[in-house]
């Protein structure tokens, strides 16, 4: 197998490589990443060496085919996306043109270079909320954000490439994923690099929104086991069974530092509608081809936050750069500051 990988210097996408590189019969990997502002190549630094690097948008369709020509591939894995919700209120175009028209343009590059197998990344937030019950694959598409929107467009596009060409691409639905190298704008990340510092964190109304969260290096085995052993045409939850309201994850954080509560602050919710209650996935699918999550949430989260408090060398960077400190005073408002 020689692949290619889109957005392997962003989270999910980084631990994909590192889980196909110990496969036996992956003779190559080829990373695509465009670097925009959450793909680090100091996430790949420990891979680096081991794969080849092309700087490039997955919009990009002569840079794509080019890619794919090059270097034989034969299978091609899409990370890359535009993936917070908080930043598609604030503006979405680039969350169009990558989710769904850069989509539309692997699609389109894996069938003109006879690739054998397109494999893209999705998200549970496709179905939208639900307050009982499970979302399988069979259920509706009913995204509530712009993000959400965008990957469901990027999702349709693979279903219409599948029955019009026979494109042989498969689709996995993740559910909310943690762990190293995790982009620190997202709730877990996002929380900990500022309890680190001593700052107070944003929890959005009173915390009470469940996610459904699987450790990242779970996701990227499920995400192999799809593209080993996935039927084409088809679409794969990848969730793991841990639901827990927000609060309860900010306890766990809290905990493990030896922090008190004083640090939280409830603040109005700023998802306003679009804030989805519970998301939760059936997962039978994806086990019958024989994958299972190992990483138990309480173990993930501790080695997680033990991560980051080890790593500071690789989020300090991130936090001090002038985009990161304008988004999150453009979004949570100046008086975030250093103490919210
Ligand atoms: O500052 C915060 N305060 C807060 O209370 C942030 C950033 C989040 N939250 C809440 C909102 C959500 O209920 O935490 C919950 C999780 O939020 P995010 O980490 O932003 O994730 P979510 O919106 O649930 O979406 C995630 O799961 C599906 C990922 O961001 C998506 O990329 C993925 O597709």
């Amino acid at each position: 197998m020689r692949l290619l990988v889109t957005g392997a210097a962003g989270f999910i996408g980084s631990h994909f490589v590192r889980h196909a590189l110990a496969q036996p019969g992956v003779e190559s990997i080829v990373v695509l990443d465009a670097l925009r502002y959450s793909g680090n190549l100091s996430t790949m630094s420990d891979f680096r060496d081991q794969v080849i690097f092309v700087h490039g948008e997955i919009q990009d369709a002569d840079l794509v085919g080019k890619a794919l020509r090059d270097h034989g591939t034969t299978h091609l894995v899409n990370f890359a996306a535009e993936s917070h919700n908080d930043r598609s209120l604030l503006s979405n175009s680039h969350f169009v043109q990558t989710n769904t028209f850069g989509v539309q343009v692997l699609l389109d590059e894996t069938r003109k270079n006879g690739l054998e197998r397109m494999l893209q990344v999705s998200t549970d937030e496709v179905y939208g909320s639900i307050d009982d019950g499970e979302f399988t694959e069979e259920s509706p598409l009913q995204p509530n954000t712009p993000y959400s929107a965008s990957k469901a467009g990027g999702e349709l596009l693979c279903r219409a490439h599948w029955v019009s060409f026979r494109t042989p691409v498969v689709v996995t639905r993740g559910g909310n994923t943690y762990g190293a190298f995790h982009y620190p704008e997202k709730l877990i990340p996002f929380f900990l690099v500022r309890l680190l510092q001593g700052k107070k964190v944003p929890l959005y109304g009173e915390g009470s929104q469940v996610r459904e969260w699987i450790n990242v290096r779970d996701h990227a085995a499920g995400v192999w086991a799809v593209l080993t052993k996935g039927e084409n045409g088809q679409v794969y939850n990848v969730g793991d069974t841990n639901e827990r309201p927000n609060r309860e994850v900010v306890s766990f954080l809290l905990a493990e530092l030896g922090l008190d509560d004083s640090l939280v602050k409830c603040i109005p919710d700023p998802r306003k509608g679009a804030h989805d209650t519970r998301y939760s996935m059936a997962t039978s699918k994806v086990r019958s081809l024989g994958w299972e999550p190992q990483v138990p949430f309480d173990e993930g989260l501790r080695q997680t936050v033990h991560w980051f408090r080890d790593n500071e060398a690789w989020w300090r960077p991130i936090v001090e750069d002038a985009d990161y400190k304008s988004f999150v005073e453009g979004f949570y408002g100046p008086s975030l500051g250093d103490d919210l």
